[in-house]
């Protein structure tokens, strides 16, 4: 990701502004270059480039999913555990009652290619192991692990996570 942006650093307090350009479509890989704390070498990241007219596409597929459910169904299991346990607390779903900002906006998680910034591939499984123990995977991040959820419960969770696309 270097070769299209360039690098810069993130100053406290202040707003910077970084320029990505994609000559070519491709994958390109990032990964955090400043120490930043306990699980900075677990800190990668993706740049997908689409040609103009695929990202068009693709996002008029999003646009379409976003328009509101004319009749919403009752919250399933897992969007009831989900406030209940207190992941809304740190965590934003948007169009819910979910606002927390101190972890990572989930509003679109289900579509994510990976978890954790890179380091989990994102599926059923790896989305249950990541919120029974976050910590075993990746020590020192800021969510707790839930080592008191059932694994009923935990696969709640991660079929609720995974509805949002
Ligand atoms: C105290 C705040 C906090 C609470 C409570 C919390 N999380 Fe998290 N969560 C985080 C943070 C911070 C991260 C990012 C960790 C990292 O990658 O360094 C995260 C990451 C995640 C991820 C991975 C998202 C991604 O983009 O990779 C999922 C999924 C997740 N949390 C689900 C949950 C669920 C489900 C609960 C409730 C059972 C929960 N979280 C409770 C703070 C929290
Ligand atoms: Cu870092």
């Amino acid at each position: 990701m270097p070769r299209l942006s360039g690098k810069l650093d993130m100053i406290p307090g202040r707003r910077n502004l970084m320029r990505i350009q994609a000559d070519e479509p491709g994958v390109f890989g990032g990964q955090c270059a400043e120490y930043c704390g306990g699980p900075h070498a677990l800190m990668g990241f993706r740049v997908i480039a689409h040609r103009p007219a695929q990202f068009e596409q693709l996002m008029r597929f999003r646009m379409a999913r976003q328009s509101p459910d004319p009749a919403p169904a009752a919250p399933s299991a897992g969007e009831a555990l989900f406030e209940s346990a207190g992941c809304s607390a740190c965590h934003r779903v948007a169009g819910t009652a979910a606002n927390g900002l101190a972890g990572p906006d989930l509003t679109h998680v289900g579509s994510r290619r990976s978890l954790g910034a890179g380091i989990l591939p994102n599926n059923r499984g790896t989305i249950m192991g990541w919120i029974a123990n976050s910590q075993a995977i990746k020590p020192n991040n800021r969510m707790p692990a839930y080592a008191n959820l059932t694994a009923q419960q935990l696969t709640d969770l991660a079929a609720y996570l995974e509805t949002l696309q």
